[in-house]
């Protein structure tokens, strides 16, 4: 029968190879002649540092040059070795009794090699575990100068710096688009000593004291049973903390704002979050919170394309960054001061300043800027300078003190702490990343995984064995000052000043400063993830704070739930609007966006060629979406139909209108009403749509215009359907300014 004959077939195939294997002629079979393509045996240099990356660090500990050579990298020599330099020949077979005897315990090198791969994973941060680095340079405008001392902030003072950008709850695999805060941490390698502002994309934090650290994050991490879900906020012990600890309401407000999901790392605000203290030359004090503004403003996702990019592309943006950077758009922000008078209520207007979950808006006290931030060369290797990168807030150049903020206090005592485990020993701050790149003679010794070879004798101070070496500085050679600030004379306590009891009125700013959009964008996130909850008493508790913010809010969400809307507990505080907060109502620069190209075989290869000009002289990426991959005539195809997707794009254009394949997978049915769908492959139709309700701008000419019929999007609000590529990519670039198509986003609040 049939299949008898088809097992026969398989079975006789199975034996020719069998016999092939065993035919010596064959190469590779035992008996053969050595292959043909020969190991290379001439050496060649090690790899060569890639395009503008530095020569690595080359300085001791104690800030001295090491006396490397400018170009020495982890890989010396052309030869492969044992890690004690001796030449190997072989590192593809264990020392064995015979070809087909046991491997031998004496494989020095087998056992090297793995005993060290054994090791090669350390713990991952307890919080922000998942980041993404990259080196810059800091250039001071000087308008600091005269409130604080530090040198790095003078006139025209370039400083190196190492910039790690991350999200808070994930593990380090986890997906870079999930709606969380984003760490925003910048290490200044200053003349005086590094300074580390360790900051977030939000301006507040959850809790008022760092004592509550452990709650928050154990609330926001997975369940402890069965460790999901991963990386999300979704779910019912972070709302069963967030709900019962109220003070957390405003900093939730902003992770259910798009501030959740940024588009980009590039596109994200950074904030030092708390109230520090600047001192000046003259030892005058002034109170001060650190601000980054990006060059091309504050965009964030939409919840779906942010979902849909968590499984497309986990890495989006750690690829972003690196993407623009490498093509040489280097990400830009400002540092920006807001100062207040160093009164003795440290309040400002009314704001506590020691309180971090209150923001102070820029109505009130300017975003001053001090200078600017480029972000220009990508890590050479992740291990070593982003896994090993280790910020501290209490890395403080001269001119910068802290504040009595109950969190900022416990902060100074958990990052060097943390650091013992994750990297393994005190000397965390000699692994090149941590090195400062100001002279360090810090009389410490020994310890685990020592790099330094001290000399002298007498690491201890006074001493006259080593001359009284090291000397303390005075005032005038840059010396670190604490500032003597007045300590409270009420005694000991485990208690809150009275105004941090105030949970509700600066949610309620932001929710009165967003724009319709943004409102709408929040009821729909708090009714996702406090959807996602199974307990009803966790859900009501959450709607009573919401009660407690705004009635509208409350409502909206409640109705979302199918829950009735609780009435305030509490007066509903009277708050005006922060214009400044709203991410909407502006124009920026479109440096380094996205935009996909729909082709096919037919377009005028030399209008698109041009086409693709233009894109990168506006400083944009054009990625050709085709039905195959390779060449369109001379146009690379970089994206199929089956490998691009629309999230990867900022703006779609259309080129064409491709019919459908007969590999396409059917991703809709055909609209009803709509002309044309029939003839349009379906996956372009999809991107089209998904494109449009992401609000998106879109263009078409030529044959593309088809395709906005087919997807009944034909003349709807940023869709652009003109006569040439030229004219269409124009009006298209216009509506990219304001970063969206807003008016396509429903809002039925005002
Ligand atoms: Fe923290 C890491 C930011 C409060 C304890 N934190 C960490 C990172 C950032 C922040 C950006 C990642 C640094 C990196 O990329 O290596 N943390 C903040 C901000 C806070 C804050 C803006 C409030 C204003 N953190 C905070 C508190 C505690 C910690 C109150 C503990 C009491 N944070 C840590 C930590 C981490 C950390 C456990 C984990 C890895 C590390 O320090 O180096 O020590």
């Amino acid at each position: 029968s049939k299949p008898a004959k088809a097992v026969k077939d398989v079975v006789e195939a199975a034996a020719e190879k069998v016999v092939d294997v065993l035919t010596p002629d064959v190469p590779g079979a035992p008996g053969s002649a050595p292959p043909s393509v020969e190991e290379p045996t001439t050496p060649h240099d090690p790899l060569p540092p890639k395009k503008e990356q530095g020569t690595p660090e080359t300085r001791t500990p104690t800030g001295a040059e090491t006396g490397a050579p400018a170009t020495a990298n982890g890989q010396q020599g052309a030869y492969l070795t044992t890690s004690q330099g001796a030449r190997l020949r072989d590192t593809d077979h264990s020392l064995k009794a015979g070809p087909r005897g046991p491997v031998l315990l004496q494989d020095h090198h087998l056992r090297e090699k793995i005993t060290h791969f054994d090791h090669e994973r350390i713990p991952e941060r307890v919080v922000h575990a998942r980041g993404t680095g990259a080196h810059g340079v800091f250039e001071a405008y000087g308008t600091a100068e005269t409130v604080t001392k530090a040198g790095f902030l003078r006139k025209g003072t370039k400083t190196d710096v190492f910039v790690r950008f991350s999200t808070v709850l994930g593990s380090r695999g986890s997906a870079d688009t999930v709606r969380d805060t984003r760490g925003f941490a910048t290490k200044f390698y200053t003349d005086e000593g590094t300074f580390d502002l360790v900051g977030n994309n939000i301006p507040v934090f959850f809790i008022q004291d760092a004592i509550k650290f452990p709650d928050v994050i154990h609330a926001g991490k997975p369940h402890p049973d069965r460790e999901i879900p991963q990386a999300q906020s979704a779910h019912d012990t972070f709302w069963d903390f967030v709900s019962l600890h109220t003070e957390a309401q405003h900093h939730t407000m902003w992770n259910m704002s798009d501030r959740g999901i940024p588009r980009s790392y590039r596109t994200m605000e950074g904030f030092g979050v708390h109230t520090f203290r600047l001192v000046n030359e003259a030892g005058e004090t002034a109170l001060a919170k650190f601000h980054w503004k990006p060059k091309l403003g504050v965009h964030s996702l939409t919840w779906e394309e942010a979902q849909m990019i968590s499984g497309m592309d986990p890495d989006f943006h750690r690829r972003d960054l690196y993407d623009a950077i490498e093509a040489g758009a280097f990400p830009e922000w400002e540092l920006g001061i807001q100062v207040f008078p160093d009164t003795p209520e440290e309040t400002f207007e009314g704001i506590d300043l020691l309180d971090p979950t209150k923001i102070v808006p820029e109505e009130l006290a300017p975003v001053q800027p001090v200078g600017k931030l480029t972000l220009n060369r990508t890590p050479t290797n992740f291990f070593a300078e982003v896994e090993q990168v280790a910020f501290h807030p209490g890395h403080l150049p001269p001119g910068i003190d802290v504040t009595n903020d109950p969190l900022l206090q416990g902060r100074l005592f958990s990052y060097v702490d943390t650091q013992l485990t994750r990297l393994g020993g005190p000397n965390f701050s000699q692994i090149p990343i941590n090195r400062p790149h100001a002279p360090v003679n810090d009389m410490f010794r020994d310890g685990f995984h020592q790099q330094a070879v001290h000399a002298g004798v007498a690491p201890y101070k006074p001493n006259s064995l080593d001359g009284g070496n090291p000397f303390v500085a005075g005032d005038d050679e840059h010396a670190f000052v604490d500032v003597p600030v007045t300590v409270t004379e009420s005694g000991k306590v485990r208690a809150n000043p009275v105004s941090f009891d105030d949970h509700f009125s600066q949610a309620r700013l932001f929710w009165l400063s967003m724009s319709p959009v943004e409102k709408e964008h929040i009821i729909r996130a708090y009714t996702f993830e406090l959807g996602k909850c199974y307990h009803q008493a966790i859900k009501e508790r959450q709607l009573q704070c919401l009660a407690n913010i705004d009635p509208v809010l409350c409502a909206e969400v409640a109705t979302g739930l199918g829950l009735p809307a609780p009435e305030p507990t509490v007066p509903i505080a009277d708050a005006a609007p922060s214009p400044a907060l709203s991410q909407l109502g502006r124009e920026w620069p479109g440096d380094g966006r996205t935009v996909g190209i729909v082709i096919d075989d037919d377009v005028d290869v030399a209008d698109v060629g041009a086409l693709r000009q233009a894109v990168f002289a506006a400083g944009m990426v054009p990625l050709l979406i085709a039905p195959h991959g390779g060449m369109v005539g001379d146009l690379p195809v970089q994206r199929t139909f089956a490998t691009g997707r629309s999230v990867e794009f900022d703006v779609v254009l259309l080129a064409a209108a491709p019919a459908p394949a007969p590999d396409a997978v059917p991703a809709r049915d055909a609209k009803a009403g709509a002309s044309d769908s029939a003839t349009v492959d379906p996956r372009v139709l999809l991107l089209v749509e998904e494109a449009w309700r992401h609000a998106k701008a879109i263009g078409a000419w030529g044959a593309g215009v088809t395709v906005l019929d087919g997807a009944g999007v034909a003349g709807t609000p940023g869709v652009v359907a003109g006569d040439s590529a030229t004219d269409v990519f124009a009006a298209v670039q216009q509506l990219m300014a304001a970063h969206r198509v807003w008016e396509r986003f429903p809002a039925t609040v005002a």
